[in-house]
């Protein structure tokens, strides 16, 4: 057998550190990596998953270790267009603090600094992006020490790093011990400990406080995933109600009548009530950016919970920063509670949920043309079952994700929540079901973000569905002709018209694309098709898009209306949206569009 090259020691490197799931594209840039990789599938070491864009490397690679498949994510593309094109997916992972490892590709060694064809500053490119290291190798001896802090920094500080490699240089042969002698480093391939829980005194501290608190509210982030037995007791040790971020939607049944769901501009308004009144917040693994949506800063006195010190305090004047594991601080901290909580409080919460739920149905049920988006979407409640994974794009899905469905402990659910980049719900649902090739995947994908990038996905979905031990891939395409999002937002916002030739999305029959892929389509097109629309998808034994005709004019009403959005949206009406004055409001009381029409009548004299 021939002697072991660069690219092979950098593969079994990884695969030290758990990382064997490589999502990827060729090129020569990245050839002897690719080769590799290659060698190490066929020895059952390393899976390889060819994406069609390496955008989608990038955030399969995040997605991957958010639905818990690899400890860290790995991807490979190649020079120059390669690299440029993985960046939106890395970032992604950056700022939703998930550890990914690029692997770039590079000019040989040879050419470099010649304006070759593909040669870009990738040090430069990468130095914000990866800028916790970001590094060229250019001598075999190298790799296992540049793997190993590549590795170790990414899991360390949760974020992305990236190891260029020039062509001549992955085909060299490996250097795999390199001499005990100066200039040498001999490195492991052992993660560090996780993070433990904080000094006693500190929980004290935070016990204390959050003992002294009449209302207490909880915000749960991301980083209180995984905590969700520990979080229900703290939650009901101090009587509180929660609000969860987005990205940690799962961790608490939203149906549980002391969970407010979602919170922020897209939450829902139980969620806004409970921070406007609580007196004591805890924040749990979340840096939740709408800040309009915490207390006043004077209003509660405050506990954060984070893995990362640098994370606290961020949102919210805290008193008491406890920097650890949410799941083990939240167990230390639970002896140390004895509040004798208020029912009322518990009491009150229960019934801002029953009105809300109360209006979400009215609001789903208020009639559309022809489809409101709305009641497609808590169709879907019931049909998930207990191991679904829910992947979904940045659009008006966000909002309906947020709240129209109810998740439960269990279920996986994510999206890019920071960077809040279309695009990234087909990537998701393709990881998810690569991490758990045995369980079904649901993505809510708008029509302008299928055509971005998710029906070239669905080619992938095309190539590599027979390989899962469970077939169902639901894809449900929010098809309303339009970029209704960001029209909501021209309209909201800026009392702008939204302008038809930047909003309009090219009708296109996304079930009908499915077929041709050999997968399952299906167009619903009325609310009486809905229950069998669903059911069906949810039961065939291949992957199904469902491409609903829903109503862009269906509004995205933020969960308390300011005066300058309802005057912004009446300006637009004024101005003659045709889309604004078709905004459906049978039945809804509290609607931005409801609200507008009020001031439109009272702005002529009516
Ligand atoms: C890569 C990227 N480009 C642009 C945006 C701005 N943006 C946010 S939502 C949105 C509209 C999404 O349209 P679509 O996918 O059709 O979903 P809809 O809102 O219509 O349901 C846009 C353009 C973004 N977040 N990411
Ligand atoms: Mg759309």
């Amino acid at each position: 057998m021939s002697s072991p090259t660069v690219g092979d020691h950098l593969v079994a490197r990884l695969g030290r550190w758990g990382a064997r799931r490589f999502y990827g594209y060729p090129g020569d840039g990245i050839g002897g990596v690719i080769s590799a990789v290659g060698r190490a599938v066929e020895k059952g070491d390393a899976e390889f998953v060819q994406v069609r864009h390496e955008e989608t490397a990038g955030f399969a690679a995040t997605a991957d270790v958010k639905y818990g498949g690899s400890p860290l994510g790995v991807c490979a593309v190649t020079s120059g267009p390669g690299a440029v094109h993985v960046l939106n997916g890395l970032y992604d992972a950056k700022l939703d603090h998930i550890p990914v490892v690029a692997l770039l590709g590079q000019s040989a060694t040879s050419a470099l600094g010649t304006s070759y064809y593909q040669e870009l500053d990738l040090v430069r490119l990468f130095g914000d992006v990866a800028g916790e290291f970001v590094f060229q190798v250019t001598d075999p001896s190298q790799v296992q020490h540049a793997v190993d802090r590549a590795a170790r920094t990414a899991l360390e500080r949760r974020t992305v790093t990236a190891l260029i490699l020039p062509s001549d240089v992955q085909d060299a042969d490996a250097v795999l011990e390199v001499p005990h002698a100066h200039g040498y480093t001999h490195t492991s391939a052992v993660p560090g400990s996780l993070p433990g829980v904080p000094r006693p005194e500190a929980l004290q501290q935070a016990a204390d406080l959050l003992n002294a608190g009449r209302k207490v509210a909880i915000l749960a982030g991301a980083g209180a995933l995984g905590a969700t037995a520990e979080l229900t007791a703290v939650a009901d040790a101090l009587g509180a109600g929660v609000a969860k971020a987005l990205l940690g939607k799962a961790v608490l049944d939203d149906t549980l009548d002391w969970v407010t769901g979602a919170i922020g501009l897209l939450g829902t308004r139980p969620s806004y009530d409970l921070m406007q009144e609580c007196d004591t917040l805890l924040m749990i693994g979340t840096t939740m950016p709408y800040t309009e949506y915490y207390p006043e800063p004077d209003q509660a006195r405050a506990v954060q919970i984070d893995v990362d010190g640098t994370r606290c305090g961020l949102r919210y004047p805290t008193e008491v920063n406890l920097v650890g594991d949410a799941r083990l601080t939240l167990q230390a901290l639970l002896p140390l509670l004895h509040a004798e909580p208020d029912p009322s409080w518990r009491e009150k919460i229960a019934r801002w949920n029953t009105a809300w739920r109360a209006w979400g149905e009215e609001r789903a049920n208020a009639a559309a043309k022809p489809l409101n988006p709305e009641l497609v979407v808590r169709g879907l409640s019931q049909r998930l079952t207990d191991d679904a994974m829910i992947a979904v794009d940045c659009g008006t899905a966000t909002s309906w994700y947020a709240r129209d469905l109810d998740l439960r402990p269990g279920m996986l659910a994510s999206l890019s929540g920071t960077l809040l980049s279309m695009g990234g719900g087909m990537p998701y649902a393709l990881a998810a079901k690569h991490a758990h090739p045995d369980r079904p995947v649901l993505a809510i994908v708008g029509d302008g973000a299928m055509q971005m990038n998710g029906i070239n996905e669905l080619i992938t979905v095309a190539q590599r569905w027979r390989t899962w031990s469970d077939p169902r891939f639901v894809v449900l395409v929010l098809n309303n002709r339009d970029l209704s999002f960001v029209a909501w937002e021209a309209r909201a916002m800026q009392g702008e018209v939204p302008f038809d030739a930047a909003m309009d999305v090219p009708d296109l029959p996304y079930g009908r694309y499915a077929e041709l892929l050999g997968l399952g389509g299906r167009r619903l097109e009325g609310p009486g098709e809905v229950d069998a629309a669903l059911d069906e998808a949810f039961a065939a034994r291949r992957p199904t898009v469902v491409d609903a005709v829903v109503d862009p004019a269906v509004p995205m009403i933020p969960p308390h209306v300011s005066l300058q959005q309802v005057l912004g949206t009446a300006k637009s009406q004024l101005r003659g949206d045709p889309a604004a004055r078709d905004i459906v409001v049978e039945g809804a009381r509290e609607t931005i569009g409801a609200a507008a029409r009020a001031v439109v009548r009272h702005v002529k004299g009516d």
